[in-house]
Parts: structure tokens; C-alpha cells; sequence
């Protein structure tokens, strides 16, 4: 009896989100998430529609002041060099001997000109920093100043396709992820080698980070190894998070 009830609460919950979903889903021309026929992701195209309908597509996540900078815990991977942990990688272990010297991010997929970009290349863009509040999925926020190049000046220098859809992140202790073309495109959106006026640290995803500042935490993959773009979302598999997660 109880268990019906909560049951029947549940399927109203459901329903209600996903006539909600349905009526945003009406009045908006934006395309779904990728995501969408995955039931384990429902979530996603709720948040998805509902941000792409009511935030103007560029809106800059808060920024802060330097005295707001705070203390910044390093979870999940916090190094791919160690061989006693099972994200080991070699590659990464070599590369971090001789300080990321020999590091480059080859950018390949629906572009026009694929390269692959080392630190000093990077760094000869116009860097952006920003103080922001990371927000991690379990629980804490942490402000710090980031410093990068905007994707989107490295978009424009591959030159991506008319048929780009999604930049996929691939990195060295094996995570994949992406992201759209809005956020790719976000002003905020940055690979960042540094942070609080310091190289990124190996804890923190050096040599490059992804930072997507209008996203959930893990959005903002470390320890990068390559970017694609694609017309095809590449499906990261079964992590158990949900895709989108602006914030
Ligand atoms: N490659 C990689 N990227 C990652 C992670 C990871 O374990 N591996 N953890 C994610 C999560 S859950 C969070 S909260 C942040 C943590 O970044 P930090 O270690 O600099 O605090 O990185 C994200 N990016
Ligand atoms: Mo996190």
C-alpha cells in the first residue's frame, strides 16, 4: 500500500517534469541534448531545454575578486604519473618528467586545418583569466582564478567545419566528455595551464585543463590528451552522471 502510494507520487513527479519538459520542448527551437534517448539521462533534457530557453546563450558565469579566492581540494584523478594508482598512464608519467616539454593537444575531427598544439603554442593566444566558483557534484565549492585561451580562439584557428556539432575531450587518465558548440563557444570556456597565477599543478590537471564555467564540475576535465569535434556526440558510456549540468 505504502509502496503503491509513493509509487503513484513518483509517476506524477515524472509526468509532471516531462510535460514540462514537453511544453519548454514546444516553445523552443533549440535541439535536444545529445543525451536523449538515454532513460538514465532523462534529467538532461529538462536542465538542457530549460537553460537554452531562458538564459541567453552567452550569460557569463559570476565572477569574483581575488581576496575571494579560497582553498581548492583536488578530487578524482589528482595524478595519472602514479603507477600505484589504476589511472596510470605511462605516457603521461614521461611527460611529466621532463615538465610537459614535449605535451601537445592535437585538435583533429570536422576542421579544416588539424594541428596539434603544444604549451608555448597555446600560450601565444590571448590568455583569459577568470576568479570563479568551481561547483563539484558531491557536495563542495572552491573559488579560484583560472588563466587559459579560449576554446574558441583555437576553434577558429583549426577552423571547424559546418558540420561540427560537439568538441569531444579525451584525456590521460581516461575520461571522455563534450560539450556544445554554445558552451565551447562560451567566452568563459578556457584550457587553462594556470591557476592563481601559478602553473597548473599536477593535482589540478596539468599541463592543460578544460574549464566550463557554466557547467557542473566534472564538465572541466584535467589532464587533457586530445580534442575532436564532431556531427556526432561521442557517448562517454555509462559514467552514472548526467551530460548536462549547467549551473
Ligand atoms: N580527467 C579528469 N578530469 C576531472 C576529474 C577526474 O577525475 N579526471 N574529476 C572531475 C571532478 S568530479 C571535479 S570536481 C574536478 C576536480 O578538479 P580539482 O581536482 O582541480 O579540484 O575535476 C573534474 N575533472
Ligand atoms: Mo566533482
Amino acid at each position: 500500500m505504502e509502496k503503491k502510494k509513493i509509487i503513484t507520487r513518483r509517476k506524477a513527479i515524472i509526468t509532471g517534469l516531462t510535460s514540462l519538459g514537453g511544453l519548454l520542448l514546444a516553445s523552443c527551437s533549440r535541439p535536444l541534448p545529445p543525451t536523449y534517448k538515454n532513460i538514465l539521462r532523462m534529467g538532461d533534457n529538462l536542465t538542457y531545454v530549460a537553460h537554452r530557453a531562458l538564459l541567453p546563450g552567452q550569460a557569463l558565469a559570476k565572477e569574483y575578486n581575488y581576496s575571494d579566492i579560497s582553498s581548492f581540494p583536488a578530487t578524482g584523478t589528482t595524478n595519472p604519473g602514479d603507477s600505484s594508482k589504476d589511472t596510470f598512464n605511462e605516457t603521461y608519467e614521461r611527460l611529466q618528467k621532463n615538465n610537459f616539454a614535449d605535451w601537445s593537444l592535437p585538435i583533429e575531427g570536422s576542421v579544416s586545418r588539424p594541428g596539434s598544439y603544444s604549451l608555448a603554442d597555446l600560450q601565444k593566444f590571448p590568455a583569459r583569466t577568470h576568479i570563479t566558483r568551481h561547483t563539484c557534484e558531491e557536495g563542495w565549492t572552491a573559488i579560484a582564478q583560472w588563466t587559459g585561451v579560449p576554446l574558441s580562439s583555437i576553434l577558429q584557428s583549426v577552423g571547424i567545419l559546418p558540420s561540427a556539432r560537439f568538441i569531444n575531450f579525451y584525456s590521460y587518465d581516461g575520461w571522455i566528455d563534450s560539450i556544445d558548440l554554445l558552451d565551447a563557444f562560451h567566452p568563459q570556456t578556457i584550457l587553462a595551464y594556470g591557476m592563481n597565477n601559478r602553473d597548473l599543478l599536477v593535482q589540478h590537471g596539468a599541463p592543460v585543463r578544460l574549464r566550463v564555467e557554466t557547467q557542473i564540475g566534472y564538465k572541466s576535465m584535467k589532464y587533457l590528451n586530445k580534442i575532436t569535434v564532431t556531427n556526432e556526440f561521442v557517448d562517454p558510456g555509462d559514467t552514472g552522471w548526467a551530460w548536462y549540468v549547467g549551473i
